[in-house]
C-alpha cells in the first residue's frame, strides 16, 4: 500500500468517527441542554439547605407542603410524589425555558430527561430533584406533558436577594447556623 492509499484510509477513518460522534450526540428521545438556568442549577445532595415535598394529582396540580420561600443561594431538595395514575412531571426553569421544554415535549414526547432540572414520574412513584437557586427572574415549576401545563400543573415563585439573615427571627437563626460562629 502506497503512502497516498494510507492517507485516504485514514481520513476516511477519522471522517467516519466524527460521524459516528455527531451522530450519537443528536440521539434519540433525548434532549442535554444547558444545565445553567437564569434561576440556578442542579446541585449535589449534601449541598441541601432546605427540603421541600411535592405532591402531583391528576387534577393537574402540585401541592407542596410549605409556602414557597426561596433565597438566593437555597438548595432545596425536593422530594417529588406523583399519587395520581397518570405519569407526571415537575420540572424547574423560568417562563422562557418552561415554553421551550414544553415545545419539545409536544414534538417528542417519548423522550426522557436527563438534564437535571426535571424528575418525570409515574404513577406512585416517588423521585428527588436537587437545585441550587439564583435570585432574579421568577421560578417556573411545571409539568410539560403534553396538556397538563395548560390544564394548571404549574406554579410560580419569587426568588429573592440574599437578605435572609437580616429578615429571620433569632430562633429560627439559631437552627440554621452553628452557634459556634456568630456573637451574641
Ligand atoms: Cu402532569
Amino acid at each position: 500500500m502506497n503512502m497516498y492509499s494510507k492517507l485516504i484510509l485514514v481520513s476516511l477513518f477519522t471522517g467516519s468517527l466524527l460521524f459516528l460522534t455527531a451522530t450519537s450526540h443528536a440521539g434519540v428521545g433525548h434532549h442535554a441542554h444547558e444545565h445553567k438556568s437564569s434561576v440556578g442549577e442542579p446541585a449535589k445532595g449534601r449541598e441541601v439547605t432546605k427540603i421541600i415535598t411535592v405532591t402531583m394529582l391528576d387534577s393537574m396540580k402540585y401541592v407542596f407542603d410549605q409556602p414557597l420561600d426561596l433565597y438566593e443561594g437555597d438548595v432545596v431538595r425536593f422530594i417529588v410524589t406523583n399519587k395520581g395514575v397518570i405519569p407526571h412531571e415537575f420540572s424547574i426553569g423560568d417562563s422562557e425555558e418552561q415554553k421551550k421544554h414544553a415545545e419539545m415535549m409536544r414534538n417528542n414526547p417519548s423522550m426522557s430527561h436527563e438534564d437535571g432540572n426535571t424528575v418525570s414520574l409515574g404513577a406512585g412513584e416517588t423521585g428527588e430533584l436537587v437545585w441550587r437557586f439564583k435570585a432574579g427572574e421568577k421560578v417556573v415549576f411545571a409539568c410539560n406533558i403534553p396538556g397538563h401545563f395548560e390544564a394548571g400543573m404549574h406554579k410560580m415563585a419569587a426568588v429573592f436577594p440574599l437578605s435572609r439573615e437580616k429578615i429571620l427571627p433569632d430562633s429560627e437563626m439559631n437552627e440554621k447556623h452553628d452557634h459556634s460562629t456568630h456573637k451574641h
